[in-house]
């Protein structure tokens, strides 16, 4: 048994350290006993000279010493028994741990020295178990020696991968730092395109738009009961908000023209809400809403008309748009007209969209003359090869954010997290199914059903010096009922392998957890078992 050998060393010789702590030598040579202080200590109580109280307060012949009288303001004229309220008892704990006790302890029935020192006259008889818990405090050292040792080739593979990730990191977050410079020269280009395109666009429609006339104006403005009234219609499910899904069914919102409301087109129309309520539709909305509907009731009505009616009158309409450049100041009189119709139109239109119809037309079906058709096909063109360079960007710069964030990110000694980033760990309790994110989130889900509930956001780490690593903070995780956000707080040891061993709420809406990790196996560095270090 080699741990007896060992100890048995040891011990003999913490024996003999120990008696030394435990005696004084009086003048006549004879071993004089004080009870309750340390060897280091020693030198400060001898029987050759008065005892001086150690805060200086008190000089006091030796024969005070533990006479169970507290002569000293700081007890240490009593160490060794429980005459001083404020006084400490040292245990030799010969075999396992030296301690202090406070010396009321002493002599009180109860053991609490496991080499039975503080009962020395009670009636209570105590055992010494400190070569019992020598052992197994050793056993536990090895034990845990031994486990920082396997899991120190895991750690080893971690750090390497870590090492080998924030490379690749760096390399990729220098390629993107490339490409985003190209993307957003590509991007001014195709502004500048588009720009162009967007002129001459809008130069070859004004042709088709109404000349102005006051009487025209006067009936395109819109009142606030239109408003009202244009709100209503929008609220096709009547619900009392307009939603981003009923900006979608309507061509007016199709700024770019491309045949669908994006989310982002009908975004804009809502002042980036999701849904709004009238007030906040006519407070918030309207000015984005109102230049579109005046073009739409300038210019595209009479297409609607025209295909909801599919008259003879339109045919001959549209070929006359066909007709060749010279015919065109007619052709715009004739578009007038039907434009004035197609406004009439509108507001059957608008009663007609409160039942459930069929989407739409999302094309505008006005017959362009084949010279404006291709500016607005060059604009519509350049509008889509600039928007793909704008995602680029976005795309791009979004990648990178991220990429700043991974290789500015705290991973630990040599990177030996980093490869555990985003892995995510479970432990099941009676209620519960508690999830563990690195770097991400904790959170918790009831085992009878019902939403995720978010108990924390990745923070930082916030052990104390050496062992910062063995601690780490979540927070800003939803927020509780009447109370503040929940969070959570990890402790991290050395385990085989990446485990959630444990999770409580100590408070309200405070959750702690407990994981193991091969990450913090390195028996270079103390492991956590206290006693390791007293045999
Ligand atoms: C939920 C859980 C519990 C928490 C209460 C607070 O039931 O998140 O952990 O204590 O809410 O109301």
């Amino acid at each position: 048994m080699q741990w007896l050998a060992v100890l048995t060393l040891t011990s003999l010789a913490v024996f003999f350290e120990t008696l030394a702590r435990h005696v004084a030598l009086a003048s006549d040579g004879k071993l004089l006993r004080v009870r309750g202080i340390p060897v280091a200590k020693s030198s400060l109580y001898s029987p050759d000279r008065d005892f001086e109280c150690l805060d200086g307060s008190l000089l006091i012949p030796f024969k005070r010493v533990n006479d169970d009288y507290c002569d000293c303001a700081d007890g240490s004229d009593e160490p060794g028994t429980a005459a001083c309220t404020n006084g400490s008892f040292y245990c030799g704990n010969l075999g396992y741990q030296a301690t202090y006790i406070p010396s009321s302890w002493v002599n009180d029935g109860i053991c609490d020295c496991c080499d039975a020192s503080d009962e020395y006259s009670s009636d209570v008889q105590c055992i010494d178990n400190c070569h019992e818990l020598g052992q197994e405090a050793w056993l536990e050292a090895q034990r845990a020696a031994e486990l920082a040792k396997e899991g120190n080739k895991i750690r080893l593979e971690y750090i390497q991968k870590g090492k080998q990730l924030k490379t690749e990191n760096q390399a990729k977050l220098a390629e993107y730092r490339t490409s985003y410079e190209e993307a957003e020269l590509t991007k001014k280009e195709k502004e500048i395109v588009k720009t162009r395109a967007e002129e001459r666009e809008a130069a070859a429609l004004e042709k088709y738009k109404p000349p102005p006339s006051p009487e025209h104006e006067e009936e395109k403005d819109i009142s606030d009961n239109e408003v009202k009234e244009y709100f209503l219609m929008l609220d096709s499910d009547s619900s009392g908000t307009v939603t981003i899904a009923e900006l979608q069914t309507r061509v007016t919102f199709d700024k770019d023209r491309n045949g669908e409301v994006s989310r982002e087109e009908a975004l804009f129309f809502l002042n980036n809400q999701e849904e709004l309520t009238m007030q906040e539709f006519i407070d918030s909305a309207w000015t984005n809403i109102k230049p579109f509907l005046m073009l739409e009731k300038g210019i595209f009505q009479v297409a609607e008309k025209k295909n909801a009616q599919e008259s003879e009158h339109d045919q001959s309409d549209n070929e006359s748009h066909d007709a060749s450049d010279e015919h065109h100041e007619d052709d715009d009189h004739e578009d007038e007209e039907h434009e004035e119709e197609g406004h009439d139109g509108e507001v059957e239109e608008t009663n007609d969209e409160k039942q459930p119809e069929p989407e739409p037309e999302m094309e505008p079906a006005v017959q362009y003359d084949e010279e404006t058709q291709a500016l607005i096909d060059e604009a519509k063109e350049a509008r889509e090869k600039f928007q793909e360079a704008e995602r680029h960007v976005h795309d791009l710069l979004n990648e990178m954010r991220k990429l700043e964030e991974r290789v500015e990110r705290d991973y630990g000694p040599d990177e030996v997290f980093a490869s555990l980033d985003g892995q995510c760990f479970d432990y099941t309790d009676l209620e519960y199914v508690y999830t563990l994110c690195l770097y991400g989130r904790a959170s918790q889900r009831s085992k009878s059903g019902g939403n995720e509930v978010n108990l924390g956001q990745w923070n930082e780490w916030i052990g104390d010096g050496v062992n910062k690593y063995a601690k780490a903070k979540y927070d800003r995780g939803l927020t509780c009922w009447n109370g503040p956000s929940r969070n959570t707080i990890v402790s991290l040891k050395c385990g085989i392998e990446n485990k959630l061993t444990a999770v409580a709420e100590p408070n309200r809406c405070e959750y702690t957890m407990d994981f193991e990790t091969p990450a913090l196996c390195n028996p270079n560095v103390e492991q956590n078992t206290d006693i390791h270090d007293e045999l």
